[in-house]
Order: C-alpha cells, then structure tokens, then sequence
C-alpha cells in the first residue's frame, strides 16, 4: 500500500514536464514510462574512495537522463559482516527496479539474497559472477591499472628525483588481501616494476581494514626505513596515512582509481585511472533502457578505455621530469592502443 502511494506520487510528478512547453507549439500527451527506481549499496562509505565517489557520480548521471528515474544512496559501513543484511533488508522493500553496488566481495552477499526475492535484479561493479540470472557484474582489468603504476614507479626510483635512492625496492600497501588483489593488482605492479629493471623487489603490507590512517603511516615508515622510496597504495581513506608519511620523509606515493595529485602535489607522482563513473553510466542507463543484460559478466580493459593513466595533469607534468614521462608516454600509446596488454587470470 505505501509503495503503491509513492509510485503514484512518483508518477505524478514524472509527468509534470509535460505540461510545459513553448507558446503555440500543440502538445500531445506522450505516455511517461513507469518509475525506475535504483538503489546505489555502498559497501563502506563514500568519502575517502574515488571507485565508490564515482559510482555514486555515474548512477546519478545515468538517471538524471530519464525523468522517471530515481536514485537513493545507502552507506553500509565498514563493518563487512552486516552487509548481506542491509542487503537483503534493502531488497525486502522490493521498491527498486535496480541495487547497483561495488567491490569484488559484493557477489558473494548478494547471491544468498537474490534467492530470496527472486524478481529482485543487481548490477554489481567491480567484481565478476558469470550466469546468475539477477545479477550483471563488470570486472576492471586492474592488472593493467598496477602495472601502469608499476612501471611509473620504477622509473622514479631509478630517477635522479631528490627522494629516490639505489636500493630496487618499491612498496605496496594494501588494505585487504581479496582475489583481485592478489591475482590482479600485486602481480600487475611487480611486472610493471620487472619491466623497468628485473632486480625490482617489493616490500608488500596488509594493514588489516579501509580506514585506519595511523596504522598505514606506520607502516609506510617502516618500509622507508627499509630502503623503500616509492609506494603504491590501494587503502581507500587510509592511503591519507601513507601520503602524510611520504610527504614528510620526502618520498613518492602511486595511486590508483582516480586523478588525485592533489592529495599532495609533489608526492604523488602517478595516478593510474579506473572509468567506474562511465561504466555506471553506461549500464545504469542500458538497465533504465531494458537493454542490461543479466546473466552476463564483462571484463573490460585498457584498450576499451576503462583503465587509464592521468598524464595530462599538471601536477604529473610539474613534478615527474621530462625523461620519465617520455618512457610513460610510449608505455600508454601502446597499451591504450591494445599493442601490449595483459589477460588477468581467472578470479
Ligand atoms: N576500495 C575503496 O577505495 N574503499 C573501500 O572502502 C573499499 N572496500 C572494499 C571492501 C572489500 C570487501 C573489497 C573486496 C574491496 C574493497 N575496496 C575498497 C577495493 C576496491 O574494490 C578496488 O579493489 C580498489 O579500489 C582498486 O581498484
């Protein structure tokens, strides 16, 4: 009865442009669609993490297309355990026509929901489940993302920049350990390092969640002292910590997911890029369509233009010398060209 009260609420108000429009043009009533209403599960918050900020960002380009399309953001919280509750409590108001959400794990909380409410349907980013019917994943060749950054910094490192040293030492850390990130993201920024110099070593943390700041300085610290000088860091809000540590110890930072040089000109020397904002974008507004397929799993790459590397920016520009960016740039030509390009294993 409430939801049959605010699809007519809804409705109404969906069919309200109709009524305007210009002096002696003759209107014929065109018949609105029915509401769309999409429900973004976050799994964490927004704040900190650009692949969450951009999914968030893409879903509400996607509706704010259609006059009938709604979007509510929910914020799930760190605390993973109650996830698949949240979920299925979301699912229960059975008042989406979509949950879009975001990360590797998010298949396996939504599929014990999914047999609950049956008519329910996802489209579940960054991550890969192939043939559940409900469910559309879209999986990022984040092997190609790391090694991107890989190859930066070890260009860096082998650089005349006043924070590098001789030692063929990088550093990774990392909030969690999950498949993508073992299979896709260490072994893509070890290659991309080997690639520059095979004496490369990497010195890899795990600080145990996606918000503790304190512990990832430290632990940064600790790597510095260990002859590290630059650090690749995947920890949502708390690659802050590794980037105040850098900052201070003079040393470089590589990021991945989004542009953010300006989280600290100078030491952030790469960005590598994730397009989540246009993948959301893109199949929000194919699921508004009907056109989403369910059932499928894509895996999308470099050469598609889902990954990428910010080398346009100016901070980039200012702070790496011209001789890096010079190797960087023939790198990109040829893996956004699909010349080289790596086929992440299966997950
Ligand atoms: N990435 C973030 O930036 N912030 C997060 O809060 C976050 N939470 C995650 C939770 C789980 C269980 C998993 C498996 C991944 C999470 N990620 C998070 C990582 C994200 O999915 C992606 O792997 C990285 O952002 C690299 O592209």
């Amino acid at each position: 009865m409430k939801r049959n009260i605010v699809l007519i609420g809804m409705a109404l108000l969906s069919l309200s442009p109709g009524f305007l429009h210009a002096e002696g043009e003759t209107e014929t009533a065109v018949p609105e669609a029915k509401p769309f209403n999409i429900a973004v599960f976050v799994p964490g918050v927004v704040a900190g993490s650009p692949i969450y900020e951009q999914l968030v960002e893409g879903t509400g380009a996607a509706a704010a297309g259609h006059a009938h399309a709604t979007v509510k953001v929910l914020e799930a919280g760190f605390n993973q355990a109650e996830w698949e509750e949240k979920m299925t409590s979301l699912a229960a108001t059975g008042d989406y026509d979509l949950i879009v959400t975001s990360n590797p794990a998010m298949p396996f909380v939504t599929v014990p929901v999914a047999e609950i409410f049956p008519g329910q349907k996802w489209l579940i980013l960054d991550a890969y489940l192939d043939g559940h019917p409900q469910i559309h994943t879209l999986l990022y060749n984040q092997m190609e993302m790391t090694y991107m950054d890989g190859y930066l910094g070890a260009l860096v490192s082998t650089s005349d920049m006043t924070g590098a040293n001789p030692d063929l030492k990088a550093g990774m850390v990392v909030a969690q350990e999950y498949p993508a990130l073992t299979r896709m993201m260490k072994p893509g920024f070890e290659a991309g390092l080997k690639a520059v110099d095979p004496g490369f070593s990497v010195d890899y943390r795990v600080i145990g969640n996606w918000y503790d700041a304190n512990k990832a300085a430290d632990l940064a610290a600790s790597m510095i002292d260990a002859g590290v000088d630059v650090i690749l860091t995947i920890a949502g809000g708390a690659n802050q910590g590794v980037i105040k540590t850098c900052q201070e110890r003079g040393k470089y930072v590589l990021l991945v997911d989004a542009n953010d040089y300006k989280a600290a000109p100078g030491t952030v020397v790469g960005c590598a890029l994730l397009n989540q904002s246009k993948a959301a974008y893109e199949r929000v507004n194919m699921a508004i369509q009907g056109t989403l397929e369910f059932g499928r799993a894509e895996i999308v790459h470099t050469r598609d233009g889902y990954i990428d590397f910010a080398d346009q920016d100016p901070l980039y520009i200012e702070t790496v010398p011209a001789d890096v960016r010079a190797r960087m740039d023939d790198l990109l030509k040829r893996m956004r060209g699909g010349e080289l390009h790596l086929e992440p294993p299966p997950l």
